[in-house]
């Protein structure tokens, strides 16, 4: 899809504030810094449309950004981040499975992984998750740009086994950097609307 026209709609931590557009809805799920935000820069050609940050935690509330009025990016605050206290954790928690289970608008989640990394435990649970509640998946491996191509498909079966993949879900290597598998990744988004 060619972006020329995004609107950051608004920044939801209940269903009350849900748009009400009734366009399809895609989120992101991830660790925290795993690069969610950059993600939806990269897809849509803004540097800093939606706020990146080396520190963990940036994102935290749900942000809907509405692309050319036909579909919604939902930026999720990331899971795992050590450094939150157990009421905000839960807190956490609550907002987003309301969002994800109760959401029928919600057409896929894309979960973003560490193309260097094996996917870690809370990695594990947000797909199985996912899967529980039969919620399309596009999984995401980011920042290719920092493994040697010969390496790619080693850690895409890593991705894979780790998961537990249902093979009909797609995997794409991405780089918000380089702007690689944008095009593999609107397809998949496109399919789904
Ligand atoms: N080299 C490289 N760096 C990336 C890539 N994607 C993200 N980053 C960097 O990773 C860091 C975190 O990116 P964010 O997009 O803020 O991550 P996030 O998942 O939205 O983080 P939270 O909002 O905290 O959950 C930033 O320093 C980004 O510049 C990529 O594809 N390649
Ligand atoms: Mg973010």
């Amino acid at each position: 899809m060619k972006v020329n026209n995004v609107e950051m709609v608004i920044s939801a931590v209940g269903p009350k504030q849900y748009p009400e557009d009734g366009l399809p809805e895609f989120a992101l799920a991830g660790r925290s810094n795993v690069g969610k935000s950059s993600f939806i820069n990269r897809m849509i050609g803004r540097k800093s449309m939606a706020r990146i940050s080396s520190k963990p935690g940036k994102t935290q509330t749900l942000n809907f950004y509405k692309i050319e009025e036909q579909l919604f990016f939902v930026d999720v605050p990331g899971y795992g981040y050590a450094k939150v206290s157990k009421t905000e954790r839960e807190a956490w928690g609550k907002m987003i499975e309301q969002y994800l289970t109760g959401r029928s608008i919600l057409k896929a989640v894309v979960q973003i992984i560490d193309i260097r990394h094996e996917p870690t435990d809370d990695d594990c649970m947000m797909y199985d998750f996912l899967k529980h509640y039969n919620i399309p998946t596009i999984v995401i491996a980011t920042k290719a740009d920092k493994i040697k191509k010969g390496n790619y498909e080693k850690h895409k079966k890593i991705i894979k086994e780790v998961l537990d993949m249902d093979p009909n879900d797609p995997l794409i290597l991405f780089s918000s950097e380089k702007g690689m598998g944008m095009e593999q990744a609107w397809a998949e988004i496109e399919k789904r609307m």
